[in-house]
Order: structure tokens, then C-alpha cells, then sequence
């Protein structure tokens, strides 16, 4: 085989029904092609969530149109993104690309349930992959596609019929390492990024992370078993440089200038208010508003007024649930957050006239009827612009899985290591493809509940009141009002 080998990293297509409007190129991926063009090979990036069906094609066709645009290309090593909820989608690309001579997969799905994947690669990279991947590339350059020869080379990989190639993958300690190539590969999608409309940013945005990991273990939550637990964070000056050359890469394709950043850090607030400061500052001087998420207990009064100032429009805090179980269901500081200082915190944002959006989880398989009707009732006492609640989806790996792990006999038909994770021919209402996460409470009932929550905070005069009372002209409190009435749908 001549050199150089090419490489396609294919992000599988989302099956929109999860999407609620965002669009944005996979970090991950750019991250892993950064390091590939930094190795000298050739690599291309094929994201299915800009395949969804919005230019008029139905969910089958445009994932049709995604492996020929991969076929074109004619990779020698093909590379998938496994997340649980596109594991369909990820099975389908795999198959139809069969032919292609190296298959390699990684993500959070790969990472907790490879040998899924393994029906259908040679290799599950396992955990966070910038490491593997350097190693993987040289070691592919000198002994070329001869697997598992290039392979067995690689730690943190995980081989047809095999266990752990050698040590696992550690989270990357150097996150400044990675390098910002890869941006150029996704320029094609740029003009066509969306996010969702109660972020008040505007759809000319970036969308990037400046830090990995938290400080917090919850039991939901799958981000700790890639990145570990802990944060790692970017340098300033990496972060202003990925900013400039998205920039500029957004200039030379003639698109509108870069207006906004969505940061999706797990933990914003995990950084001093200095560096919060210098990130605003150098946003603010090139008029870049942004949102971000973070979690509650590193907020302070003194960061809010800085980010604020320096054009935060708005921000996500994972309540999760009721005042009393909080610490059962998160371990860190997250658990120990009261009531009273989620509304100090929410009521400073908005002072400083930032939105606040803030995240509820309904269905823990051991809560009660009583837990979920007193989640109800804080989503709608706390003062937030917009409370978003949602039935539990469960994913591989975590706490709430093994919960129900144990307890088999509640869960008739929950897949065993062998099976299928996501199966939506079986359960094809549930969006993950497993039983409801409560044995006794279908999730019919749980959306229900959802439904009714969101009928009692979005027809709220005087949330609604309250949320059009910082916003900066009319087109926003008509935004907020449009956002209210689909809410209050859902
Ligand atoms: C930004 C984000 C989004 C964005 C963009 C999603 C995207 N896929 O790019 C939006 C808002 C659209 C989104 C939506 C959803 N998300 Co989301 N999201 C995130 C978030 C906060 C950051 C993702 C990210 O860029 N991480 C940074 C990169 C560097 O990490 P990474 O993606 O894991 O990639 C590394 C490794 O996994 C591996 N890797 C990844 N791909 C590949 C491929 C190959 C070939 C190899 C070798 C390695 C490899 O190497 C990478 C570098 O180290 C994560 C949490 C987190 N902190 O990671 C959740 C997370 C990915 N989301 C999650 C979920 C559940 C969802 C939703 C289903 C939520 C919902 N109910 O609607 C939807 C699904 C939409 C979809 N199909 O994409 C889960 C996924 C769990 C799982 N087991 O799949 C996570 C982990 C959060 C959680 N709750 O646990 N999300
Ligand atoms: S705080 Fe957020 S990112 Fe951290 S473990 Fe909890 S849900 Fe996951």
C-alpha cells in the first residue's frame, strides 16, 4: 500500500429527535485530527449532525449521503465516534463502510461497552484518546496497516477477543498539546452551526472548551468515566489562539464575523476570577458575547459580576434534584448545594442581567413519587429564566446503571455485556433503547410529569416577566416570549 494512508474520523449522524436544535462540530474528533495533521498523515472529519434531515432529506438518505461523502474519499483507516444514543447510527456507518481496511472506534459508548463496538472494529480506543492516538500514528507511519502490528503498539486499546492492549489511557495532562489544526477541517460546516435559541448567542459562534473534567462524581453523569475526575485546564493564550484562527478560518470562507461562544466546559466557574477576567476581557475587546455551563459551588458574586461585564448572555447550572437528595445522587460539592444558595446565585446572574438556565433529572431508579414531585416543585421555585427537567436517560458506566445492574430482577430485558446496549426496536419509545430507569413508573409517565412541569413554569406571568425584564430590546423579549410557548409545548 502506497503512503500516505488516509484517515476519516466520522461523527455518526444524530437522530435529531435528541438534537432540540443545536448543531456544532465534535471537539473530540477536531482535537484527535489536530494531532494527526501535527503526525504528518492526511485526515478528513465527517460529522453526521450536520447530515439531520434540515435540508429537506429524511433521517435514512442523509445518512446514506454521509458514507458516500466517506466512500468518496476512500479512507484506509476509518474512525467512529461511539455515544450511546447514536449507537444505531454508529452500527450502520460501520457496516456499510466494512470494506474500508482499518476500523478503529472510541468515545463514551466504545470506552464502557467495547466489545459492542468490537463486532465491528479492529480497535476501541478507551477513555480520553489524544495520547493513544500520537502513538498510534507514528507507530501506523512505520509499520503501516499490518494490524494488529500498529495496534498492539498503542496503549489504552482495546483488540478483537482482547483485553486492555497495555496501561489505559490516561487523561491528557498537557491539554495544550492537542493543537487547534483540526479547526480547518470543520470550516465546512461553520456556516450551518445552531444552537439553541435560549442561549442569547448568536448562531455565528465557536463552540469550545477551555478545561476537562469536575470536581464532582454524579450518578448520572457519564463525562467522569472519559475524563476522569478533577479538571485540567487550557492556557489563556491557546484559548485566544483557537478563537483567532476560527476567525479567521470563518473570514476566509467569507462567512459573517465570529459573534458568540458557547463554552462547554463542564465547570466554567472552576477557574479564579483573574482568569475568568482575561478570558472576558480579550472576548469583550473583539465584542464576542458567550454562554457557558458551571457548577453552582464555584460560583461567587465576584466572577459574576466579571463575566457578566465582559459579555455573558447566559449560563447552565445542573441542579438535578431536591434539596435532601442531593448529596445521595452527587458526590463532591455539587451534593452539598442548599436551596438558598442556588437562589443567591441565580439572583446575582440575573442582577447582572445574565439568563440563567438551569437543568433537573426525574426517574432515578431508587426515587420515590415524593422525590419527583419535590424535583417538580424546586424547578418551579427556583428563580431561573429557564428550568429545564427531564426523564433520566442511563448511560453505560455509570452509577445509575450499575444500580439497576444489581438489581436484574427489576429490569427484565436490561442488556447484559453481550447485548445490544441500544436496542429501539424493542423499547421504541425510550430514546436510549433500554427499559424505563424506574421499574414501577413507565417513561410516559415520567414525560408526563414533564409535561405538566413545564406547563406551570412556562405559562408563569411572572417568570416570563421576570426573564424579559433584562433583556436588551424588543427582538429579545420576543425571543424570550417564543421560547416561553415552546416550552411550555414540550
Ligand atoms: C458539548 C456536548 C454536547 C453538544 C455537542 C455533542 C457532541 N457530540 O459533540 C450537544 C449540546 C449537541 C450535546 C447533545 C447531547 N449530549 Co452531550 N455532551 C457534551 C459535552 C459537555 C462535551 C463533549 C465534548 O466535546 N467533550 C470533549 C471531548 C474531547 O471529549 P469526547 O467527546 O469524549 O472525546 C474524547 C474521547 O471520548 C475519545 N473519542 C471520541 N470520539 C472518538 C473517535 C475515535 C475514532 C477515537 C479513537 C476516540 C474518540 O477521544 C476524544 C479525545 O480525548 C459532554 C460531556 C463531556 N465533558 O465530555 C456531553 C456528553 C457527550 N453528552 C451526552 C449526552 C447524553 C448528550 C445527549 C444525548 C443529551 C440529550 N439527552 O439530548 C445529546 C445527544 C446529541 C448528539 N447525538 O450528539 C453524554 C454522552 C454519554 C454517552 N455514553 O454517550 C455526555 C458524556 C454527558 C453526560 N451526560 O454524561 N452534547
Ligand atoms: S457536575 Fe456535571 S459534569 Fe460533573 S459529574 Fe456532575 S453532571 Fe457530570
Amino acid at each position: 500500500m502506497g503512503y500516505p494512508l488516509r484517515i476519516a474520523l466520522v461523527k455518526p449522524h444524530s437522530r435529531g429527535i435528541n438534537l432540540k436544535g443545536a448543531r456544532q462540530p465534535p471537539i473530540g474528533l477536531i482535537g484527535l485530527a489536530s494531532i494527526l495533521l501535527q503526525e504528518g498523515l492526511p485526515v478528513e472529519i465527517f460529522d453526521g449532525s450536520f447530515y439531520d434531515g434540515s435540508n429537506g432529506a429524511d433521517h435514512m438518505s442523509d445518512l446514506d449521503s454521509l458514507v458516500n461523502d466517506v466512500s468518496e474519499y476512500n479512507p484506509d483507516i476509518l474512525g467512529v465516534a461511539a455515544y450511546t444514543d447514536t449507537m444505531p447510527e454508529c452500527e450502520m456507518i460501520l457496516n456499510l463502510l466494512s470494506e474500508t481496511p482499518l476500523k478503529i472506534c472510541g468515545g463514551p459508548h466504545a470506552s464502557t461497552r467495547p466489545q459492542e463496538l468490537l463486532r465491528y472494529c479492529d480497535a476501541a480506543f478507551v477513555g480520553e484518546a489524544e495520547f493513544s492516538m500520537r502513538i498510534f500514528a507514528r507507530s501506523v507511519k512505520k509499520c503501516g496497516l499490518s494490524s494488529p502490528t500498529s495496534l498492539d503498539r498503542t496503549p489504552g486499546v482495546i483488540l478483537n477477543g482482547g483485553s486492555l492492549t497495555s496501561q489505559s489511557s490516561e487523561p491528557l495532562k498537557d491539554l495544550d498539546s492537542i493543537g487547534i489544526e483540526g479547526w480547518r477541517l470543520v470550516s465546512k460546516y461553520f456556516g450551518m452551526m445552531r444552537t439553541s435559541a435560549y442561549r442569547h448567542i448568536s448562531d455565528n459562534f465557536l463552540n469550545i472548551m477551555t478545561s476537562r473534567g469536575c470536581q464532582n462524581i454524579c450518578d448520572h453523569c457519564a463525562s467522569p468515566l472519559t475524563h476522569g475526575s478533577g479538571i485540567r485546564k487550557h492556557s489563556i493564550e491557546h484559548i485566544k489562539a483557537t478563537i483567532e484562527y476560527v476567525a479567521i478560518l470563518r473570514e476566509q470562507k467569507g462567512l459573517p464575523r465570529l459573534e458568540s461562544i458557547k463554552f462547554d466546559d463542564d465547570d466554567m466557574m472552576a477557574r479564579s476570577a483573574s482568569e475568568l477576567g482575561a478570558i472576558g476581557e480579550y472576548l469583550a475587546r473583539k465584542n464576542i458575547n458567550y454562554s457557558c455551563s458551571a457548577s453552582m459551588p464555584n460560583f461567587t458574586r465576584e466572577k459574576a459580576e466579571i463575566m457578566a461585564k465582559t459579555g455573558l448572555r447566559s449560563i447552565f447550572f445542573g441542579i438535578e434534584t431536591h434539596e435532601k437528595r442531593r448529596a445521595e445522587i452527587m458526590r463532591g460539592p455539587k451534593g452539598q448545594m442548599s436551596d438558598d444558595v442556588i437562589v443567591e446565585a441565580l439572583d446575582s446572574m440575573r442582577d447582572n442581567g445574565v439568563f440563567t438556565i438551569t437543568g433537573y433529572v426525574i426517574g432515578y431508579p431508587d426515587e420515590t413519587l415524593e422525590d419527583i414531585s419535590k424535583t417538580g416543585e424546586t424547578m418551579l421555585a427556583l428563580p431561573s429564566d429557564y428550568p429545564i427537567i427531564r426523564p433520566l436517560e442511563v448511560y453505560p458506566g455509570t452509577p445509575v446503571f450499575r444500580w439497576m445492574e444489581e438489581r436484574r430482577r427489576l429490569y427484565p430485558g436490561l442488556p447484559r455485556p453481550e447485548d445490544r446496549f441500544v436496542d429501539r426496536t424493542r423499547w421504541d419509545s425510550e430514546p436510549i433503547g433500554l427499559p424505563s430507569s424506574m421499574h414501577n413508573l413507565t417513561r410516559s409517565t415520567l414525560l408526563e410529569i414533564k409535561k405538566q412541569a413545564n406547563l406551570a413554569a412556562y405559562l408563569s406571568k411572572e417568570r416570563l416577566e421576570r426573564a424579559q425584564a433584562i433583556c436588551s430590546d424588543e427582538a429579545e423579549r420576543e425571543l424570550v416570549a417564543r421560547n416561553y410557548e415552546r416550552f411550555a409545548r414540550e
